[in-house]
């Protein structure tokens, strides 16, 4: 290797680079062989992105060799095989965790600084795939590495979107938009599979015909044709056992130009058709706001299903060659009502490509699917225009009819009133006509569950309360998981080195096995070692800060963190106006021992989404003021980071001290975010809401802050009237802040700008943050109190970590696994 012997003379001569041993040798020698052979460069030039790209390649290849053995054990046993569809697949970077669970990231670590390169630096420079937009798209994804850790066959199918969900700048405080370009120095762990590639058709005509023995035909002749190209993503699981596959669908047109229009001169419209086309996979959630936002939408979702369905049920014919057994070896789980549409599809190939009658067809759908919900909010349950559909999927919709019309016929004669009838229905009547994707999932499922005991039993009451009348025990709960291998392990390492020196490896391969570290709780000596783990978090997060928003922080201030998805029901502004609540009484009594608090938040809004805009506004109008108020004393700091990602989350949560989850009870149906911090030992602020029932269960009610409202409360005080007016004068300290922030003393230069947020919550306040402000406000001081006793407070911390190991996506896997999509599951290690 003449590069790699350039590369080593470097090396040499910079002599005191170490020399690498055994395995790091042959890693090296790989990355160097990628290094030249497929980047093209010569070591002596290669710039950090070139080592990154060879290193990535020649981890691909490791893996590549473990792929191909899962994938042809799996064909060999001609077992069931999981395909979970997802419009989302927020995979972050891949590098570092594929290097951890294939057990090489020390290795890599050695070979690289051998020749004088820092794996650390070069890591930093990987795209961030941020295929996805909050906790569901962040839940496939652990669910992905999951069923690869538990020997769980699996593809992962949804949309390789050439420009994910968007960039967030703050401008001047204010979110704006640009697209993310997370493939501009390509992608090194997909590979493009050109000849998998499916027709989706869309528009046209169904012609209706006479069968051979009498029955009806339906042909549907579409009017235009997209196709579906895969491009396949290995996906290795813990200690790189076995590895599937996250296929993702990029959109072609089949005529790349018109060439007639090129030659005629109108060389832009001869492009039209392909823009079209291609359009359906370049953004994630463009807006739906208008009608032609509205249509891409449901064309992406069809799309996507579409392709997936078409190559589940290739590959099922190729090798067991007979469509009845689909369902004996194909789970098909919905990821959310995005791939709804899958019902009327898998029926359309069903019945019309392979002559099933319409009750077997029915049947293998429904024992063939599942469906996951992750919502209760009406606006997040997807429905589509009646003539949308009939116009852009016109066979799918008469499908569409004929199910909900033997439904509505199951249903009474179940006994069903008008009113149930109504609300099982697949055709909203009352909302011009409506096709509702929720319910159609439901109907064409065999399991339908929730993410959390408590959003499970809700959806019950609520959202599907006549369908589980009418279908009853289709409901069933799956609370949700995150991997520990990302969210420990390689978010933090510093932890996990501490954890396998004091309770041994156990926890790697099984983390509920993190129990044993139980009795370490109150031990000053580990307590000390726990701290320093900490403390180290803080120093990075606090350079991050520096280095984004030239603020400075201190680490040994407590750290209090809020990070997600921008939305009034997860109530960043019940944050942000208790933030200000004690800048107030910091300023009124600064002879007071105050704790010193960090406030940290991220979060992207929704691009049309105006009132969360103004809750980022908001916040950072209030760091600029509070941050740099000499009276404050560098008490409190108010930090906006943004564009927040998966990265930006492993380097955020390790380093919390507080875990904000504080969303009005009964709206976040599990919440992720809240596992992560806990793993990480942050200690919880939050309601009755979600999975943190379920943390309080498994961490303690000592050990977690809840304050506010139960889902049960919120409820009877919507049902009686929300009376934010009387909220606001039984506590002054709330009436001071909103009087602060409506009159502008945030925003002197405009001092109407927040007026309508105060409106808002004065003279409606769906989310009861006015409700919960003053129990809220209270916890808060009595945290600052436990924060005074630093051994008080690591030992619930460490309880946390120790009792978060339930929470692991392995046990999610393996709940799915036994009850809906029945396969056996294998340990792990
Ligand atoms: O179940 C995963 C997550 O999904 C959401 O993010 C969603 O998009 N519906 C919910 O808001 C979270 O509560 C949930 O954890």
């Amino acid at each position: 290797l003449y590069a790699a012997d350039a590369a080593l003379a470097v090396a040499d001569e910079a002599s005191a680079l170490p020399e690498a041993t055994g395995d790091a040798r042959s890693f090296r020698d790989l990355i160097l062989a990628k290094l030249t052979y497929a980047v093209g460069k010569d070591p002596i030039v290669a710039r950090d992105h070139d080592w990154l790209r060879a290193l990535s390649l020649a981890l691909r290849d490791r893996i590549v060799d473990r792929w191909m053995a899962t994938t042809r054990g799996v064909y060999r046993m001609g077992g069931k095989r999981v395909y979970y569809f997802s419009l989302e697949f927020l995979i972050g970077r891949l590098l570092k965790d594929g290097l951890n669970n294939m057990g090489l990231l020390g290795t890599a670590r050695e070979a690289l600084a051998s020749v004088g390169v820092d794996l650390d630096v070069i890591a930093e420079l990987e795209a961030d795939a941020a295929l996805g937009n909050g906790g569901l798209g962040r839940l496939a994804a652990c669910f992905m590495e999951s069923m690869a850790t538990v020997g769980v066959p699996a593809y992962g199918y949804g949309i390789r979107y050439e420009n994910g969900l968007f960039r967030q700048n703050i401008i001047d405080g204010w979110q704006t938009e640009s697209p993310e370009n997370w493939l501009a120095y390509g992608n090194p762990w997909e590979f493009p599979r050109r000849e998998v590639a499916y027709e989706i058709g869309f528009g046209g005509a169904v012609e209706a015909s006479e069968g051979w023995d009498g029955s009806a035909v339906h042909a549907w002749k579409p009017a235009e044709t997209v196709l579906a190209v895969a491009h396949d993503t290995p996906v290795v699981g813990w200690r790189g056992l076995r590895v599937n596959t996250l296929r993702l669908w990029s959109a072609r047109s089949p005529d790349p130009i018109s060439l007639d229009a090129f030659n005629a001169g109108d060389h832009i419209g001869a492009l039209t058709a392909r823009t079209k086309a291609e359009s359906i996979s370049r953004v994630l959630y463009p807006a739906d706001s208008t009608p032609a936002g509205q249509e891409l939408r449901l064309r992406q979702e069809y799309f996507f299903t579409s392709a997936s369905l078409q190559d589940l049920v290739r590959r099922h014919l190729k090798q067991h060659r007979e469509i009845r057994t689909l369902a004996q070896k194909a789970a098909v789980q919905l990821n959310d009502t995005h791939p709804a549409i899958a019902v009327a599809e898998l029926m359309r190939i069903l019945i019309d490509i392979h002559a099933m009658s319409w009750a077997d067809a029915f049947a293998l759908t429904r024992d063939t699917i599942s469906y996951t919900n992750h919502t209760l909010l009406p606006e997040a349950l997807e429905s589509w225009p009646v003539p949308l559909l009939e116009r852009l999927l016109p066979r799918h919709m008469q499908i569409i009819y004929a199910i909900n019309a033997r439904v509505l016929t199951e249903a009474r004669a179940a006994g069903a009133t008008d009113a149930m009838i109504a609300a099982v229905s697949i055709i909203d009547e009352g909302h011009g006509r409506r096709v509702r994707m929720g319910n159609l999932a439901f109907v064409g499922s065999h399991k339908v569950n929730g993410v959390s005991a408590l959003h499970s039993e809700l959806m019950k009451e609520t959202v599907f309360r006549d369908l589980n009348t009418v279908f009853p025990g289709r409901i069933t709960n799956k609370t949700n998981g995150i991997t520990p291998r990302r969210w420990l392990m390689t978010a933090n390492p510093g932890l996990a080195g501490l954890l396998r020196e004091t309770i041994g490896e156990g926890f790697l391969d099984d983390a509920e096995k993190l129990v044993a570290l139980e009795p370490f709780a109150r031990d000053p000596g580990f307590q000390e070692r726990f701290a320093a783990v900490k403390h180290a978090n803080k120093a990075r997060l606090a350079k991050t800060i520096q280095q984004t928003l030239g603020l400075r922080v201190d680490p040994a201030a407590l750290f209090d963190v809020q990070v997600k998805r921008m939305h009034e029901y997860k109530r960043q502004l019940l944050n942000i106006l208790e933030t200000i609540a004690l800048y107030n009484a910091i300023r009124t009594h600064p002879e007071k021992d105050w704790v010193p608090r960090v406030k940290v938040f991220a979060g992207k809004a929704a691009a049309s989404y105006t009132s969360a805009k103004y809750i980022i506004k908001l916040i950072n109008d209030v760091a600029k003021m509070v941050n740099t108020d000499p009276a404050v004393r560098n008490l409190l700091k108010v930090a906006f980071l943004p564009n927040y990602n998966v990265s930006l989350a492993e380097v955020i949560i390790p380093a919390a001290d507080l875990s904000e989850q504080i969303s009005t009870a009964g709206m976040e149906a599990s919440g992720t975010g809240n596992m992560k911090f806990a793993l990480n030992g942050a200690l919880t602020i939050g309601t009755l809401d979600g999975a943190n029932v379920e943390m309080r269960d498994h961490v303690g009610a000592d050990n977690i802050f809840i304050f506010g409202l139960t889902a049960a409360e919120v409820e009877a005080r919507r049902a009686k009237g929300l009376n934010p007016r009387a909220n606001i004068e039984a506590d002054p300290a709330l009436a001071e802040v909103l009087d602060a922030v409506g009159s502008g003393v945030f925003s002197p230069a405009d001092p109407q700008r927040h007026r309508g947020t105060v409106d808002n919550l004065t003279n409606s306040d769906w989310f009861l943050v006015t409700d919960d402000f003053t129990s809220y406000s209270a916890m808060q001081r009595r945290i600052d109190a436990l924060w005074g006793t630093p051994a008080a407070w690591r030992e619930k911390a460490i309880l946390n970590v120790a009792r978060m190991g339930w929470f692991s996506s392995d046990r999610t896997i393996r709940d799915y696994s036994d009850e809906i999509w029945g396969l056996p599951t294998v340990k792990v290690g």
